[in-house]
């Protein structure tokens, strides 16, 4: 098909946001006709089942005895340089920067310059790993040789420039959300699994890291709970599940709390929720807070990074200083109690979902990046984001 791409796409491809962006994104541009190819150590999750213009390259690692460290990364590059020759790739976009960027570097070194590649950083790639002296300088070099270089926010823009004294542009390109997917789904059949007629439901999501401050969740919830009768649903697990278990029952809350686990599919649970919870310290745009605005559910958060980016203050959510858990509370009260003020910034949450965040909108910008460094011109249909 003239004009259309063949794109090698690398993630992380285990839970986590930047490994969504990246999956649904290749399923986007599969959509669009171009060929996408992706290169990892096992299926994307959120890939599941066939779609047309798809491939999958798994990279396998020799684990021989000389290593004590088995070299993933170099055999990532390898498999990156073989499948941009074998497929004839026009470019490669890694998500996340360590130690994706590098890899494709080394790739192109196989390859040759008509091999473009493009990094997106997302997070703490940048905001953790940037600041270990012993990945610094080898995260500037894979940024300063990628050929374009994207961030998913303005505060991620500006973190990188400071931290890592990057001269290039960095082009903007927000999370995204599949309104196909994410939009306000009837839970009526199950909520009262959930909670009791006329009680309320909190909702928090994460991969329980100590950057997304869980223990603030329950500490808010509390709050909220001597206030208005309510239930927290807690979705996902990681280090610190056993301490947030043991400060829910200290603190009595066992029978209020519920501990979900891991769900591949988030928008199957999301609209159960009243209100989401994202306390984080760090969040450099918080994708579960977009999937939540989607389905038409506020978000309490802090003001941590990109998240002032995607909830304005008072429209499409509340927001307060890190730690802040007094405030937040306050907030998550103020919207539980008053029927009218919620419908409004549920409401205002489906538009700029929709609008500002769609998915469409977001693909043409990777696209025209794309099509920017390879010196071609974008031929494509009308966007249109409602
Ligand atoms: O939040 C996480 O711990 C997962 C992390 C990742 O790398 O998968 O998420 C990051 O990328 C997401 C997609 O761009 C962003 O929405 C998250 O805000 C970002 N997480 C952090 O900055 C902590």
């Amino acid at each position: 098909m003239p004009n259309k791409l063949k794109i090698g796409i690398t993630c992380y491809p285990t839970l986590g946001g930047s490994g969504v962006v990246a999956t649904e994104l290749g399923k986007l541009l599969a959509e669009q006709g171009h060929q996408v190819h992706f290169i990892s150590h096992s299926l994307p999750f959120r890939l599941g089942s066939y779609h047309k213009n798809i491939f999958y390259h798994e990279v396998e690692v020799n684990d021989y005895y000389v290593f004590r460290y088995p070299p993933y990364d170099l055999s990532l590059a390898s498999k990156m340089a073989q499948v941009a020759k074998m497929q004839n790739l026009d470019i490669l976009h890694v998500h996340y920067a360590v130690p994706h960027a590098i890899c494709a570097y080394l790739a192109k070194q196989m390859v040759g310059d008509h091999l473009k590649v493009v990094t997106t950083l997302h997070g703490t790639d940048i905001t953790v790993l940037a600041q270990d002296e012993t990945l610094k300088e080898i995260i500037r070099l894979g940024i300063n040789q990628s050929d374009a270089v994207t961030a998913v926010s303005q505060d991620l823009i500006r973190e990188t420039v400071e931290l890592l004294d990057i001269r290039k542009p960095i082009d903007l390109t927000y999370n995204f959300v599949d309104k196909r997917v994410y939009y306000p789904r009837d839970c009526s059949e199950y909520r009262c699994d959930f909670a009791e007629q006329g009680e309320k439901i909190l909702m928090h999501i994460s991969n329980f890291r100590p950057v997304k401050r869980v223990m603030d969740v329950v500490d808010i919830f509390h709050r909220v709970n001597e206030q208005v009768k309510s239930k927290l649903v807690f979705v996902g697990e990681g280090p610190d599940l056993p301490r947030v278990n043991q400060k829910v029952q200290e603190l009595g809350l066992q029978d209020r709390v519920v501990f979900l686990g891991k769900q591949e599919e988030v928008a199957d649970v999301i609209s159960l929720a009243d209100v989401l919870l994202l306390p984080s310290e760090k969040e450099s745009f918080g994708l579960v807070a977009l999937e939540s605005m989607a389905c038409g559910v506020p978000t309490v958060a802090s003001e941590a990074g990109g998240i002032p980016e995607l909830i304005t203050h008072g429209e499409t959510g509340y927001l307060a200083p890190i730690g802040d858990t007094a405030s937040m509370a306050e907030y998550a009260i103020r919207l539980l109690s008053d029927d009218a003020l919620y419908e409004k910034v549920s409401n205002a949450c489906l538009t700029r979902a929709r609008t500002v965040f769609c998915n469409d909108l977001i693909r043409y910008r990777y696209e025209d990046i794309y099509y920017r460094v390879l010196n071609r011109e974008p031929q494509r249909e009308e966007l249109v984001c409602r």
